[in-house]
């Protein structure tokens, strides 16, 4: 909206001239989330807990979590009211990328809302059928306009071999759509201790903001060779919005939680992140800066293919961090391990922008 009222007076006033550089709207769409998450946290936790919006905490899972119970649920609302807001403010409207964002992350997030919802008010969500068959509808509007109507590069781009590019033709869409409801699945498994899917989500952003910003700026692109795609640097923004909202509820979401982020939240994080890394063709390397929600993910696999199969357990629970609490680790040395080993992920990540 800014961009809109005021680059155009850059004519007379030069300072104006800023609110051209996506770098500078970027860095004011974080500062804008983080400040926004922080300053009504405290009013929306209220809020929640005045509804009477507490955890239903299950009896099967690991001891230390049953003191959790009632702890306010749905701050993804919170994030993502941030996250759109923020977009709104700082970004160039008539991108069409900006609308995909906010598009998956409202129909995602709109899900896992009915599904916290559900929980609250009859103990159980909904199924995992009907979930997963909406996150497949939803994931698939965006694949296939973005193939179809924005015409967005159907090659799969593979780290460190610059000469290897399949075209994946009409596959793209289901390829697109299975990063987009994968990620979206990992990132709400990984949500089970305080701070563990938003630290890790936040560091995808972040990652993901230098990429959008390198593959949509023509000079950029060229120099590092990896595809340009136009516009698709205004994504940096939303990126942007996404650390700040992610570090601003961190701020209350850290050890001991004053509020869980619910589906509402990690359904919509997830998918966010997959279809941003959809437009900036960077699909393979999610699975590195995800690195911990592959792990997550891969371990309720084996506990489950190992369970059926052999009848025996390889985790003492699934998904990893459960494992790691029975073991008898404390809850935030499993977070921050976790979030180190992202930080160190990520790095890896953007070396690969690099290493071609
Ligand atoms: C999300 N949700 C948390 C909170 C959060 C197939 C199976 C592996 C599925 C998996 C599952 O249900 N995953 C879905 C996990 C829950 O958190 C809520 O859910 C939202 C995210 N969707 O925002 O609202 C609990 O996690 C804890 N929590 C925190 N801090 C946070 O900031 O402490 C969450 C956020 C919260 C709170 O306790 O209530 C969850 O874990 O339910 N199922 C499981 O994860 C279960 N695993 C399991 O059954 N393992 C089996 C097999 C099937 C693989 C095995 O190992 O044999 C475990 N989870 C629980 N109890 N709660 C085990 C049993």
């Amino acid at each position: 909206m800014l961009y809109h009222l005021l680059y155009p007076l850059h004519t007379e006033w030069f300072v104006f001239n800023v609110f051209k550089y996506i770098t500078f709207r970027t860095i004011y769409a974080t500062i804008t989330a983080l400040l926004l998450t922080m300053v009504l946290g405290p009013w929306f936790i209220r809020k929640v807990s005045e509804l009477k919006m507490g955890e239903v905490i299950r009896n099967d899972g690991p001891q230390s979590h049953f003191q959790k119970k009632g702890t306010p649920t749905m701050g993804g609302i919170l994030i993502l009211g941030a996250v759109i807001f923020s977009t709104l403010l700082w970004a160039n409207l008539t991108n069409p990328f900006i609308w995909v964002a906010i598009f998956i992350a409202v129909g995602f997030g709109t899900l896992g809302m009915v599904d916290d919802l559900k929980k609250l008010k009859k103990g159980k969500g909904i199924s995992v059928r009907a979930k997963f068959l909406f996150q497949i509808l939803v994931a698939l509007v965006v694949s296939c306009y973005l193939t179809f109507s924005l015409r967005l590069d159907t090659h799969l781009y593979v780290p460190f071999l610059k000469n290897t590019t399949p075209d994946l033709g009409w596959f793209f869409v289901i390829f697109a759509m299975l990063v987009i409801v994968g990620t979206s699945n990992a990132v709400n498994l990984t949500d089970g201790l305080d701070g563990l899917a938003i630290g890790p989500t936040a560091i995808a952003f972040g990652t993901y903001l230098v990429f959008v910003y390198c593959t949509g700026h023509y000079k950029i692109a060229q120099y590092l060779q990896i595809p340009f795609i136009k516009g698709a640097g205004e994504l940096a923004v939303f990126c942007g919005a996404m650390v700040g909202a992610g570090m601003g509820f961190l701020w209350y979401n850290t050890y001991p939680a004053q509020i869980f982020m619910g589906d509402v939240g990690s359904l919509a994080l997830g998918g966010s992140l997959g279809t941003i890394a959809v437009i900036a063709k960077q699909e393979i390397v999610l699975a590195i800066v995800g690195g911990v929600f592959v792990m997550e993910t891969l371990s309720v696999i084996f506990q489950v293919g190992s369970y059926r199969l052999r009848g025996k357990r390889i985790f003492r629970m699934a998904p990893l961090h459960h494992h790691f609490e029975l073991k008898g680790w404390q809850e935030p040395k499993i977070i921050v391990r976790f979030w180190i080993i992202t930080v160190l992920l990520a790095l890896l990540t953007l070396s690969t922008l690099k290493l071609r």
